[in-house]
């Protein structure tokens, strides 16, 4: 497919949110089309193909809410899909709504710079094309950049070094001695899978984690009925949630019960399963009252000490923090440690040395590997950005824009950025934490919202190009706010006593600060309602004298608006948006 040098929108990235804008701002009349690096749909279930790898959004809700036919047909057997059956959903989604003969693979934006006069984006690929669009929508995903350790040796290390978002297909560790660094949600999926798979398994933890069952297992005919007789309720349900995941989402506070119920309770979230069911299904202030967060951990850590046989592996394994981290569920993952030739180090009391070219030198001792695993995440959210050139006003680069800004990177709603118009972020920094589907599709609304809402203004007599009132564009008022208000979530949480991806310390180097407004997917999805509802606020205005604002589901009433006014004389501009 050759890409036309002049589109509407240009979209980055081919997972949840590229594949969702695509379908819904092309079925609205846009010239649209999408890049991504990978070779086919999916995003990050393109790249992530590590053993174990497994979404832990239930199957019911880990899919698109608007294609209706699809919910009650398409088929799932568990309760979580794994990384094979979700890419196969993709390709299903792209292959049905005729998609991919609008993407463009194997395909990098490497630069994009943003032109006054014109209010478009020049936009430069690593194929050589140059593509000039209104707007760039950038669907980059939260966690795509792979995160790889700064530990010395590293590359003189002879044996295979795989990271998990990078695995490669002919990769068969049955044979080898393996260390797998870093045991987040990645980590421990990956570690319960490879267990008694490989010669032998050495974890190298830094901090230990608290993970509960996922509750896994094939879903009856009687639940699948449930779900597909109630599913305009369930997302009605999933999009006013916290974290929308269809998961029970408990209102009562830790200290209305006594200890030994709240024991129980916890047992029964146990049971039940899922990391986010544990923190959020029995109280609503695990994440907030100290005493409920460490009642939480010293049940987990007690089930640590029943599943694991050896004390000492018990004792490495048992985190001494709070819970305050994002909550993650396994397939068995302490058990994993029961298994013959699984090992681990606490590489948090015994320090990586080095790593050589057979294997990591502990401050502990030598590790013979054939192999190693790094689980070491993703220079998350905007680490995505930081790696390609996005100039907006004056030249300013994004992570020039970023990098001054004393409270870290920030976008209003997670979607746009003060200097940087026509800029759309789907999931940028300080969007919601929760579920990406219902994630995405509120994103998209908005998008479309605000693209009707900017071609009504462009269309206006007397409108020029790029001026005020025609382009898109956060106010820096609106940032401050919405970065406050995230600001403000976190400090009444004890999430803000760990470091991880959440705040952008798990890379070296990175400036601390959250990266996500934790007001939940409801408190989103009524933001953005609310902001539409107003005309955008928080946005520059746009001209007025419209007869309609709104969502993207009146762009077309928008466009038939514009073209009475042309058959009546009042513009004589071209209304070159209509399909
Ligand atoms: P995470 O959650 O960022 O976990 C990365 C892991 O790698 C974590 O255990 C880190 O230890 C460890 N790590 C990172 N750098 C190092 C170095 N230098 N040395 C040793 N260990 C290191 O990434 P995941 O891929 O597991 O999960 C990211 C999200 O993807 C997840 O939340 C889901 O939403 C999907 P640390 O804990 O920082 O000491």
């Amino acid at each position: 497919m050759a890409l036309p040098s002049q589109l509407d929108v240009l979209v980055i990235g081919a997972g949840f949110g590229g594949l969702c804008a695509l379908k819904h701002l092309r079925d609205e009349g846009y010239t649209i089309k999408v890049i991504d690096t990978a070779s086919d749909v999916g995003g990050t279930w393109y790249w992530n193909r590590y053993p174990g790898a497994m979404s832990d959004s239930k199957s019911i809700i880990y899919r698109f809410s608007w294609d209706k036919d699809d919910l009650q047909t398409y088929p799932w057997s568990d309760h979580y899909v794994k990384q094979k059956e979700i890419l196969q959903y993709f390709q299903h989604v792209a292959t049905k709504h005729d998609l991919y003969k609008d993407i463009q693979f194997q395909t990098e934006l490497t630069a994009a710079v943003y032109n006054a006069d014109t209010g478009r984006w020049n936009v430069s690929l690593s194929t050589g094309q140059t593509i000039d669009a209104r707007y760039v929508v950038t669907a980059l995903g939260v966690l795509s950049a792979p995160n790889y350790p700064k530990i010395p040796g590293l590359e003189t290390f002879k044996g295979r070094a795989v990271h998990t978002s990078r695995w490669p297909a002919d990769l068969d560790l049955s044979q080898m001695r393996v260390g797998v660094i870093g045991n987040g949600s990645t980590g421990v999926q990956v570690i319960t899978a490879l267990a008694g798979h490989t010669k032998s398994l050495v974890s190298f933890q830094r901090h230990p984690q608290y993970s509960v069952p996922s509750g896994d297992g094939p879903v009856s005919s009687g639940y699948r009925q449930w779900a597909n007789d109630n599913y305009d309720t369930i997302f009605t349900r999933v999009k006013q949630s916290y974290v929308g995941m269809e998961l029970f989402e408990s209102n009562r506070p830790y200290d209305s019960v006594p200890p030994e119920e709240a024991e129980k309770i916890f047992e029964h979230l146990w049971q039940q399963g899922n990391g986010f069911g544990f923190y959020f299904g029995g109280f609503n202030d695990i994440g907030t009252n100290r005493v409920a967060n460490e009642h939480a951990c010293n049940f987990i850590r007690s089930k640590i000490d029943s599943i694991v046989q050896d004390p000492e592996k018990a004792r490495k394994l048992k985190p001494n923090e709070l819970h305050a981290r994002r909550p993650i569920c396994d397939n068995g993952y302490y058990y994993a440690f029961n298994k013959p030739g699984v090992d681990i180090v606490h590489i948090g009391e015994t320090p990586i040395v080095a790593i050589r070219e057979n294997g990591i030198e502990t401050t502990a001792g030598f590790h013979e590997l054939d192999a190693i695993v790094f689980a070491t995440g993703f220079d998350a959210v905007d680490g995505n950005y930081n790696r390609i050139r996005i100039r907006g006003r004056g030249g300013k680069s994004l992570k020039q824009y970023w990098d001054a800004r004393e409270r870290g990177p920030s976008a209003y709603l997670g979607a746009s950025v003060p200097e940087f118009p026509n800029l759309l972020m789907i999931g940028g920094p300080l969007g919601p934490f929760g579920n990406y589907p219902p994630v995405v599709e509120t994103y998209t609304e908005l998008i479309s919202g605000l693209l009707a809402e900017a071609e009504r203004a462009r269309r206006l007599p007397g409108a020029r190009p790029g001026s005020e009132g025609t382009i898109i564009e956060a106010t820096k008022q609106a940032e401050d706010e919405w970065t406050t208000a995230a600001e403000n979530v976190i400090d009444s949480s004890l999430f803000k006593e760990a470091n991880s991806w959440l705040f952008g310390n798990n890379v070296e180097g990175k400036k601390r600060a959250i990266r996500f407004h934790f007001g939940g997917l409801g408190h989103f999805y009524n933001t953005v309602h609310r902001v539409i509802d107003e005309g955008f606020s928080g946005f520059q205005p746009f001209s007025q004298n419209k007869s309609t604002t709104g969502t993207g589901a009146d762009v077309k009433a928008t466009k038939t608006h514009v073209e009475d006014a042309e058959v009546n004389g009042i513009s004589n501009t071209k209304v070159d948006i209509v399909a």
